[in-house]
């Protein structure tokens, strides 16, 4: 059976890269690529593409309409940092578009719907170390609380509605097709392009500050791989923890270092990211990801750094 794609907010740090990969397998002319501002460079003639705002509910209804996708990817969302500086626009935006989603996923019979929620689902007094898939989840950004909030709904959909909704709780994304927009991670891409442009770095989080994070090829492998995994051995419908790696601002410059020997890193005195870093997990257990549709870690820290530097440096 051949798909229909829509993906939304495609411009940005995942959609870039999932449109391309999407479009591989596919074909171009099957994966509607979407967002609110006009295609990125990567998306540009490259296939169909739509304006879509989640918010604008008749023309998203009239897009599901139009293309009658059997697939959905729901990408549009205001990440952590810029969340706390737009508390309520972050809200309406990542549940009242989740809600439109959802509702006309149900009505034009979407047969699976891709959502992302995040590790900033977890908060202060969930355990920090390998913190499991079931805890106690007090998130306090309201980032946070719109994906918790969000994971219950998709969960709900699943069991009221019967959609296949399917989600992962993805860790700081590190890749060097696109930027990330507004992120507490966001310094682990910052640091490879700084580190060639101008050969230092000011970081924003403390040196000892660690989080999982996680390479975009990996990112991206593990989300077609959830969406191709029978319907059955699905166990989870709020969302999947996905580990990654865990390291610090400290041992990633080293890493950049050892290959760029002239490279300085030093960091912020204060930001207000490192409330939010603080406030998350610093390991996260992901075997129920592994045992359900196994999912196999595959870039380090060390091939991360090695393959973002060689391929940042063709296109900046
Ligand atoms: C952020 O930093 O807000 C995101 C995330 C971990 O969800 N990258």
């Amino acid at each position: 059976m051949t798909e229909k794609i829509f993906v939304i907010g495609a411009n940005g740090q995942i959609g870039t890269e999932l449109v391309a990969a999407l479009r591989k397998i596919h074909g171009a002319e099957n994966v509607i690529a979407s967002d609110i501002n006009s295609p990125n460079y990567a998306l540009r003639n490259t296939g169909p593409f739509e304006y879509a705002n989640v918010l604008d509910k008749e023309n998203l209804h009239h897009l599901f309409d139009k293309h009658r996708p059997t697939q959905v990817y729901l990408l549009a969302a205001i990440l952590s940092a810029v969340g706390e500086q737009k508390p309520k626009m972050a809200w309406d935006l990542n549940m009242t578009g989740l809600l439109h989603v959802l509702d006309f996923a149900v009505e034009f019979k979407v047969q699976k719907v891709f959502w992302p929620s995040s590790i900033a689902v977890f908060g202060p007094h969930s355990p920090q170390h390998n913190t499991p898939q079931y805890c106690v989840m007090d998130p306090n950004t309201v980032y946070g609380f719109s994906k918790l909030a969000g994971e219950r709904w998709c969960e709900y959909y699943f069991e009221k509605y019967g959609l296949d909704v399917r989600s992962l709780r993805y860790p700081g994304l590190i890749g060097w097709r696109a930027n990330p927009g507004g992120g507490t991670t966001d310094y682990a891409v910052h640091i490879f392009h700084e580190a060639l442009k101008h050969g230092k770095y000011q970081g924003f989080l403390s040196a000892q500050t660690a989080l999982p994070m996680m390479y975009m090829d990996d990112a991206i492998r593990a989300t077609l791989t959830l969406m191709d995994a029978p319907a059955e051995q699905i166990t989870i419908r709020s969302s999947y923890n996905l580990a990654g790696i865990s390291f610090t601002p400290e041992e990633i410059a080293a890493e950049v270092k050892k290959l760029i020997p002239n490279f300085e890193m030093s960091y912020a005195e204060s930001d207000p990211r490192q409330a939010i870093a603080d406030s998350w997990p610093k390991s996260i257990d992901d075997s129920q990801a592994q045992q359900d549709w196994g999912w196999q870690l595959e870039y380090d820290l060390p091939k991360i750094t090695e393959d973002m530097l060689t391929n940042l440096k063709s296109v900046i």
